[in-house]
């Protein structure tokens, strides 16, 4: 019979093939040529790194002085998982149905909801996810609610824009999401939006919301705004909170 180890929560490791073995794969590429130095010297950093006995599993030539590497290394930390606080969204998540239930019964009118993907990014995809009719993973987007009225601008959307939108509509939550972090750049575009809602007397008349990837509901409440929403979002999370935070706030 196989024996189930158990976990010291609060000294917790990487596992490899044991417990507590503190296996990690590493990968990363070296302003270095490729050969033997290259090699120690990707050891020599993942020592550094603090793993023990780093092994190069792999290593590719990437042309012009640069090298790629796969190293495997046992890290000597651990982490206090019973200490563990994330911030996260308070709300209870409804389904498509519960939420349209909740808008008839507690707000009874359309929901206008303004949504884009702001400054020079891009990625049109997170938002589509959330917004659009057809939705993401077989969850449909805010377009198909009933109840709610969706406006998804697209990609590249200047701040100034999508808040004139939001006022041309009546919106009373505008999504924005956020994909390329690169540099930070998303902070000063996701604060500048705060501003400029700030110097229209809207900030506290909307729920304002961001998501992306790399967005935590830590970093949008620092940032100013209501709720954050990451990776493995869906409509209804963020369908359940505007709702709520709407009867909450008295903004129905
Ligand atoms: C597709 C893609 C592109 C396409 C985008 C096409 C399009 N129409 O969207 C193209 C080719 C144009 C592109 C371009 C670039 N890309 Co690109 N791209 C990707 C890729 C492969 C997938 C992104 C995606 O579609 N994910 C799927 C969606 C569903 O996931 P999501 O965005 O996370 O959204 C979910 C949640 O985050 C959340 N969510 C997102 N937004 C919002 C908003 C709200 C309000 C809410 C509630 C939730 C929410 O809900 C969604 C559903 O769960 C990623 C790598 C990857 N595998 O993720 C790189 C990636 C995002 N791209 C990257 C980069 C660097 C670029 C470029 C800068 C590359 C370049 N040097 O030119 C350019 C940027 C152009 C620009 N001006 O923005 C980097 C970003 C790195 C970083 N940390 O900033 C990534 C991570 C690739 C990488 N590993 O380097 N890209």
């Amino acid at each position: 019979m196989t024996e189930v180890q158990k976990v010291d929560l609060t000294k917790v490791k990487p596992y490899g093939d044991t417990m507590n073995d503190g296996m990690v794969q590493l990968g990363f590429t070296l302003p270095v040529p490729a050969g033997d130095e290259a090699v120690e010297a990707a050891r020599q950093l993942v020592r550094k790194m603090g793993f023990d006995e780093p092994s190069v599993v792999y290593y590719k030539d990437l042309g012009i002085g640069y090298t790629y590497f796969i190293v495997y290394g046992k890290t000597i930390h651990t982490v206090d998982y019973t200490k563990i606080e994330v911030p996260k969204v308070d709300v209870d998540v409804m389904s498509k149905e519960e939420v349209e239930q909740y808008i008839k019964d507690n707000i009874k009118r359309n929901v206008v909801v303004v949504g884009a993907c702001t400054g020079t990014d891009a990625h049109t995809v997170g938002i589509d996810a959330i917004m659009n009719m057809k939705g993401y993973a077989g969850h449909f987007g805010l377009e198909r609610y009933e109840g709610v009225e969706a406006y998804n601008l697209g990609s590249q959307v200047p701040n100034e824009e999508l808040v004139a939108k939001a006022i041309e509509v009546k919106a009373d939550a505008i999504l924005v999401s956020q994909v390329v972090t690169q540099k930070d750049v998303h902070i000063p575009n996701l604060t500048q939006l705060v501003e400029l809602l700030e110097a229209e007397g809207l900030r506290d008349k909307v729920i304002l919301c961001c998501g992306g990837p790399r967005i935590s509901h830590e970093l949008a409440k620092e940032l100013g705004y209501d709720a954050g929403f990451g990776a493995g979002t869906f409509a209804e999370d963020v369908a359940s909170f505007i709702v709520t935070e709407m009867v909450k706030r008295g903004l129905v």
